[in-house]
């Protein structure tokens, strides 16, 4: 289940945004929620040129990044959404590549519940 949700961007600071060059079409995300239980989605599957959308709804900050754990170099996309306060959210780059994705919350790597898997294809 994807719910799109329309945020009117406030007065919160967001970081570059680096427009899709061209997105015909392929202007889509998909949310993952994190709560005091841990990542609502942990396996999603994606096309090619989709945005993963963190939430962190719980009450206190979580930092999500690309595996592997600690070098975060397999998708780079997803370091782009990095530190989290309770309450923030950001979206990933454009995951172009058909791949699979690990992520998990470089604050607290060894926990299950935070990490999954996005599938790009
Ligand atoms: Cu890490």
């Amino acid at each position: 289940m994807v719910t799109l949700m329309a945020v009117s961007c406030g007065g919160d600071s967001s970081p570059t945004q680096p427009t899709p060059p061209g997105g015909g079409g392929g202007n889509q995300t998909v949310t993952i929620t994190i709560t005091a239980s841990g990542a609502s989605q942990r396996s999603v599957n994606i096309t090619p040129g989709m945005r993963v959308v963190f939430v962190n709804n719980d009450s206190r900050p979580h930092e999500m990044n690309s595996d592997p754990h600690p070098s975060h170099e397999d998708c780079p996309e997803l370091n782009q959404v990095g530190f989290l306060n309770p309450g923030q959210q950001r979206e990933s780059g454009n995951l172009v590549v058909a791949r699979t994705c690990g992520f998990h919350d470089h604050a607290n790597p060894g926990t299950q519940s935070l990490t999954g898997n996005i599938v790009i294809r």
